[in-house]
């Protein structure tokens, strides 16, 4: 990708409507557009970012054994009636009504439209355990959006539902979407907490809040520090292993605020150990048995009886997770970002003096470079501004490696630097070595 020809439009300044790091960046960068109070579009910067998010977070549910399908965003009143959470949902939820008149919805969760996809065809316990999940925008009208796509009123969620035919095997299928979220942050590059957390709308009595440490964050956390130095490589989805891995974690007090016992909290953790801080939930899970399944009647044959299935559903913010990123890994006095290579919008940038003698944009190097660098997502940026506002761009924009061709670099060589860091001279037939070393970064 030319830089020239991209659709990247920076700000010269920081907006002055945003408050916390991530928004700034956003918008400065060109990431995102406000288009009315909590809904943005996507510009291809943040929506390349958006989208590697989403593959790992769709790769790690497929590892599992969770099935993708896609239901859509408008739902009917007439299952969150049979629910019960027609009213109880009250004002976050966008009601609309279509030219029949009829009762429709923008849907702020779908546990009640899959329970009732559920239910229309699954009717044998021999079908169970069924885990699906879909990828797909949500709209609650938060009373207060706030700090860009953190908090707004239109956001993409990936949300996953289980049904079984018990509590054991319900809880085996919870303990696969808790390992399934501990990988998807680990490989997002996040120390991310499972904290015992409250239910809210969603119902039930066990959930656990998937929470990055962040000062801007709306979460105010309670643990001990130990749970941070768990260890966890399971490869195998198993019931004992997963319980073993679950209790792991749960050893250690982690809650959220409407959790939170002062008198428990001295008492369990050692001083030493204790961390009161502020957070960002990226993910949340829960397990709410029958809490849908027996008011919408969504039972399998089991022993010659009906038997309500047991249900979980398990969400990641996948748009608020480009945010929570930046808010973890954004240096906001030096404006430096650097993206994890999985989830970089470019690996690489290759930041040009061009050709100043004959005029061209770009230097033989770069050209050359460029057609060495196939394999890898690279930008090179042939603008006209000169090499320091070039860095200052991109250092900005979060590119994690950058090759620079100054009008000083030695006609045989390039510099290389990871962003922020200190840059060396290569002698361009080392290429190969910076290539693997990019390569290498990806998982
Ligand atoms: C679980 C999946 C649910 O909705 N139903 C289906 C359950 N859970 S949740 O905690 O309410 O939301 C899941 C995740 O979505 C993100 N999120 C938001 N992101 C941006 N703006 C919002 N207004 C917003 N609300 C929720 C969070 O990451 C949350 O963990």
């Amino acid at each position: 990708m030319l830089a020239s020809k991209s659709f990247i439009p920076i700000l010269k300044n920081n907006p002055a409507e945003a408050k916390i790091k991530s928004h700034k960046l956003m918008l400065r960068v060109g990431m995102i557009k406000q288009s009315s109070a909590g809904i943005y579009s996507w510009l291809p910067l943040g929506f390349k970012i958006m989208k590697k998010i989403e593959k790992i977070v769709r790769e790690e549910q497929d590892s599992i054994g969770a099935q993708e399908m896609l239901m859509p965003t408008i739902q009917s009143s007439d299952i969150w009636k049979e629910s019960g959470r027609y009213d109880d949902y009250g004002e976050e939820m966008l009601r609309i009504k279509d030219r029949q008149n009829r009762e429709m919805l923008y849907g702020p969760t779908n546990e009640e439209l899959i329970t009732e996809i559920f239910r229309s065809s699954v009717k044998s316990y021999k079908s169970l355990p069924q885990l699906l999940y879909h990828i797909q925008w949500k709209f609650r009208d938060e009373l207060r959006p706030r700090f860009g796509i953190m908090r707004c009123r239109e956001f993409y969620m990936k949300d996953a539902y289980s049904f079984d035919l018990n509590d054991e095997e319900a809880n085996f299928s919870y303990n696969k979407f808790f390992l399934a979220y501990l990988n998807t942050f680990k490989r997002l590059n996040l120390a991310a907490i499972p904290m015992a957390a409250d239910t809210g709308p969603i119902g039930g009595n066990l959930s656990h809040e998937f929470v990055i440490l962040a000062d801007t964050g709306e979460s105010k956390i309670y643990t001990d520090k130990r749970i941070f130095n768990v260890n966890f490589t399971e490869s195998v989805i198993e019931k004992k292993s997963l319980k073993v891995l679950r209790d792991n974690f749960e050893k250690y007090y982690a809650v959220t605020d409407e959790k939170f016992n002062k008198d428990e909290f001295e008492k369990i953790v050692p001083q030493e150990h204790r961390l009161i801080t502020k957070g960002i939930e990226v993910g949340h899970i829960f397990y709410f048995g029958d809490k849908y399944s027996k008011p919408m009647k969504a039972s399998v044959d089991y022993q010659g009886k009906k038997t309500f299935v047991k249900m979980g559903s398990y969400g990641v913010g996948v748009s608020r997770l480009v945010g929570a990123i930046i808010e973890a890994k954004y240096d906001d006095k030096n404006e430096i970002m650097k993206w994890p290579v999985p989830i970089a919008p470019y690996e690489c940038v290759i930041l040009d003096s061009g050709n100043k003698a004959s005029g061209e944009s770009m230097s033989k190097n770069a050209l050359h470079l460029m057609d060495k660098l196939k394999d890898i997502d690279l930008i090179v940026d042939d603008t006209d501004d000169n090499i320091s506002s070039k860095i200052k761009k991109f250092n900005l924009i979060g590119v994690p490696y950058q090759i620079i061709l100054g009008s000083k670099t030695p006609d045989d060589s390039f510099e290389f630097r990871e962003t922020g860091e200190e840059s060396k001279i290569i002698k361009i037939d080392e290429l190969s070595k910076i290539k693997k070393l990019i390569i290498d970064k990806r998982s």
